[in-house]
């Protein structure tokens, strides 16, 4: 059977995931710009399906680019940089990788949460640069149990992550468009009302336009001094800039983040606060998990390719 034409925007991790990929595909890259325009116009008419990650997407250009594509395979659960417009236009399906990742990245949060309400920056900081030995022991913080954390999104990965926040003695509030039928967690209506009653703001909800700098500078003022915020959902949720100046001006207490508004671009004035906790888009970067998300895009391929249901289509 002759091997159907895929254009892959990334390369995928653990490597039993390409290998499966590269026996069952003919696989072609994006060029060094990460454009497809400048293809070959045949390499660009054989390919039938796009296999992409969450931050790269596919854009409106890139399907143009690619005469008879027929699939949008996305190696992660967020598709906010996926045109779903442009693509529900074409007739092109997309598909994306839920459940498998929301342990893993609810566990990417919660050691966010610890680690900046356990002050883990300063406290590495301290030992490394010897102030340990030279200024002694480091202020308290608050117990972990004490804190009040508000869910800004509370979907599979904001209520994985309250239900670990919840054994760790903390209580848990959460805002969304619409409540949950049945919770025993509190719903609250509003998000800055949200950021006013909690210590901590965990960011669950969905990027893209609709989400876009929801968490502004009164939203940041709301936390207040001795509030956190925690970012493992899109970066363009918060207003970057807002939270630089909330920061400096001690409005904040601090950030941990594994999302950015330009990734891998992390503003200088983040980088060097030990205030903030900052890792490289990792939530759900585990070898279980993204070999289990690699499955998922094969399966999907494999459906497509075979005329049957796709197992995880975006609705
Ligand atoms: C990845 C993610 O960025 O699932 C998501 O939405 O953000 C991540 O898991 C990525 O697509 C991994 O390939």
């Amino acid at each position: 059977m002759t091997r159907p034409h895929v254009l892959l925007t990334a390369t995928l991790a653990p490597p039993p995931v390409m290998e499966a990929l590269e026996a069952d595909y003919v696989v072609h890259r994006l060029d060094a710009h990460g454009s497809a325009e400048s293809l070959p116009a045949e390499t660009r008419e054989a390919i039938t399906a796009v296999v992409t990650t969450g931050g790269f997407g596919a854009s409106a250009a890139l399907m143009d680019a690619l005469p008879n594509l027929a699939l949008i395979a996305c190696c992660g659960v967020g598709v906010d940089a996926i045109d779903l417009e442009a693509a529900a236009r074409r007739g092109i399906p997309v598909t994306n990788t839920p459940n498998v990742l929301t342990e893993d990245v609810a566990d990417m949060a919660v050691a966010l949460w610890a680690g900046l309400g356990r002050d883990l920056v300063r406290a590495d900081r301290w030992v490394r640069e010897g102030r340990w030995e030279r200024d002694g022991n480091l202020p308290l913080v608050p117990s972990l149990g004490a804190r009040t954390v508000g869910f800004l999104g509370f979907g599979r990965i904001g209520q994985a992550v309250a239900a670990r926040v919840r054994a760790f003695g903390a209580s848990v509030l959460y805002h969304k468009r619409t409540p949950l039928p049945a919770s025993d967690y509190e719903y609250v209506a509003s998000l800055p009302e949200l950021a006013r009653r909690c210590d901590d703001l965990v960011v669950c909800c969905v990027g893209g336009e609709a989400t876009r700098h929801l968490v502004d500078a009164d939203v940041l003022t709301a936390l207040g001094e001795h509030g956190h915020v925690i970012n493992i959902a899109r970066g363009t949720v918060i207003n970057e800039d807002a939270l630089v100046a909330a920061l400096e001006s001690g409005r904040l207490g601090g950030a941990a983040l594994d999302v950015f508004a330009d990734e891998p671009n992390v503003p200088r004035a983040l980088r060097e606060r030990d205030d903030v906790l900052l890792t490289p888009h990792v939530g759900s970067a585990t070898v279980e998990t993204r070999q289990a998300m690699g499955d998922l895009v094969l399966a999907n391929l494999r459906a497509h390719y075979a005329g049957a249901p796709l197992p995880t289509p975006v609705p």
